[in-house]
């Protein structure tokens, strides 16, 4: 029998370890700088394994080649574990999205997260996205993010707050979808 993957991705810093915490219960270790390690982490999950990958994305502090291997790495990982991962869960932190999106395009280039949401639906079977940092905006503006991401990246958006632990309808979708690929998950006790 194969093992069936529940994987993480997102930009570097958009809260996808702080995420799979509070799903969880497990402290995700943090490297002490980004830019160093391309390193997964895994999480027994009752019948899934849960998969924390990298952030891809330049940021501050971190080289142009190393983003571009991240981005490689995971691709690949992506790639290769295509017929076991029943979940992808693509992380974006909603308040900083829209500037993004419209930096890459004012560029005449194609924004990163749209074109790793594209890979993801054409690879993976269900995809996910957790719009995370939503204590950030009001509610006004929390409905207009949600509706320019569902736009962008025409895909399933679900609001979260991960730091708050404010993520109980992704818990219950990815019970949902993992229910319906046959696999029980386990998360950490509710507080
Ligand atoms: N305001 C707010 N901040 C958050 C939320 N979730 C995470 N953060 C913060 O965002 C920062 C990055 O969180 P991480 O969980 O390390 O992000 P990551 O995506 O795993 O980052 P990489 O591992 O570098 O790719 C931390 O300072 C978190 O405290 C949230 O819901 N709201
Ligand atoms: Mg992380």
């Amino acid at each position: 029998m194969t093992e069936k993957l529940l994987v993480f991705v997102g930009r570097s810093n958009v809260g996808k370890s702080t995420l799979f915490s509070a799903l969880f219960g497990v402290k995700v270790r943090k490297g002490k700088r980004p830019g160093t390690t391309i390193k997964p982490n895994f999480f027994r999950a009752g019948e899934v394994l849960a998969v924390d990958l990298p952030g891809y994305g330049y940021m501050k502090g971190i080289s142009w080649e190393f983003s571009e291997k991240v981005r490689d790495f995971i691709v690949h990982y992506v790639e290769e574990n295509a017929k076991s991962i029943v979940l992808a869960i693509q992380v974006i932190d909603l308040p900083a999205f829209r500037e993004i999106v419209e930096r890459w395009e004012d560029r005449g280039e194609k924004p990163i997260d749209v074109e790793m949401c594209e890979f993801l639906k054409e690879v993976c079977k269900n995809v996910v996205v957790a719009a995370n940092k939503i204590d950030k905006l009001d509610r006004k503006e929390v409905e207009e993010e949600l509706e320019y991401a569902r736009r962008k990246l025409d895909a399933e958006v679900i609001p979260i707050c991960a730091k708050k632990g404010n993520i109980s309808s992704l818990r219950n979708r990815i019970t949902e979808i993992l229910r319906k690929e046959g696999a029980n998950v386990s998360f950490r006790a509710s507080r």
